[in-house]
């Protein structure tokens, strides 16, 4: 109903080195011939952080209670967007270098449908509008003063973002102030999750308050749809963390779930799409990204630049954090 309205009030009628951490999880390699087939599969969710693991819980309910793999990371990432002690996410993020906390999130169906907010201020689930940009709206990506008002006539309340802690750190990066955005894991820790539901339909959602002190006005890959997040219903689902313009340069998650569809594991994908970010740059030191994947039939893989990336995972059994494979240590 609302979104035919947009659409009158608009008057469109159509919707426009070595490997230092083992991981357990999908190590083997399948032949890249062969195509992943999407056969029925178990509810999973996998969520990058150690965070990961409360907004799985609440993502797992979701499932448990016969919702949607959308509905799922949906919710299962606000908690994080409106937990104030995390600083990559949501409220109390860490500003930019002019103190401003500006949010980028996306969120993508097993439909391939996709929404997605950038540049957003004063709104503590940017998760939500971005699924109602996908809902409500025919576009895909709302920025700025745009994506605020409409997240307003959505019925999304403003709100102070900037926490007493935040705005401390950010006085202090001050001190010294130079363009420096140290990425290591105080400081990138992005919630990107991919959910199977019960009819086996998986969604996947990505929020971040971005690089700590970044310029006024950058955006990462979080809000960009192939780049930080990618879903392909028939093949599996693919997310990004870490520095989102090395991320951008390779359409990370669009390129890892094509690995998959050409029939790598999550594990082997990630770890192309990390050897092709470092084949791209002159040098890749001291700067984090990691992926996570999960193929249709519940294997999940993950890999990163440096050590430190995690992820977890939550089934029937259990949640917990898997370390996924690293090529370099942060003293390399
Ligand atoms: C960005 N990718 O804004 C985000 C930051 C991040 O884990 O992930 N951190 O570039």
């Amino acid at each position: 109903m609302i979104r035919r309205n947009f659409l009158k009030i608009f008057g469109w009628s159509t919707a426009a080195g070595f490997v230092g951490v083992s991981c357990t999880e999908s190590t083997k390699e399948s032949s890249p011939k062969i195509k992943a087939e999407s056969g029925p599969s178990q509810p999973i969710i996998v969520s990058t952080w150690k965070h990961g693991i409360e907004a799985n819980e609440a993502a797992w309910k979701v499932i448990q209670a016969g919702g949607s793999a959308l509905d799922a990371v949906e919710k299962g990432v606000m908690v994080t967007e409106s937990d104030p002690n995390n600083q990559s996410v949501g409220l109390g993020g860490l500003p930019d270098r002019d103190g401003n906390v500006t949010l980028d999130a996306c969120i993508m169906n097993h439909k391939g449908d996709c929404g997605a907010v950038a540049f957003l201020k004063e709104i503590e689930n940017p998760i939500a509008v971005a699924r109602k940009v996908m809902e409500e709206t025919p576009h895909v990506l709302l920025v700025g003063q745009g994506a605020q008002e409409f997240a307003l006539s959505q019925g999304f309340e403003k709100k102070n973002l900037l926490t007493d802690s935040a705005r401390k750190a950010w006085l202090e990066w001050k001190k010294n102030e130079n363009y420096v955005t140290p990425v290591n894991v105080e400081n990138h820790d992005t919630i990107s999750m991919l959910a199977i539901d019960k009819a086996g339909n998986m969604s996947g959602a990505c929020t971040t308050s971005g690089l700590a002190y970044k310029m006024h006005g950058r955006v990462g890959d979080s809000p960009i749809i192939g780049a930080s997040l990618f879903v392909d219903n028939a093949i599996g689902g693919a997310c990004a963390t870490g520095v989102g313009e090395m991320v951008i340069r390779i359409v990370g998650s669009h390129l890892v779930v094509e690995l998959m569809r050409q029939g790598y594991t999550p594990q082997k994908a990630c770890q192309l799409a990390v050897e092709r970010i470092i084949e791209k740059h002159d040098s890749v030191k001291g700067k984090q990204v990691g992926f996570l994947a999960l193929n249709k039939q519940g294997e999940s893989g993950a890999y990163s630049i440096y050590e430190g990336f995690n992820y977890a995972k939550q089934t029937q059994e259990s949640n917990s954090l898997i370390d996924g494979v690293y090529i370099h240590k942060w003293s390399d």
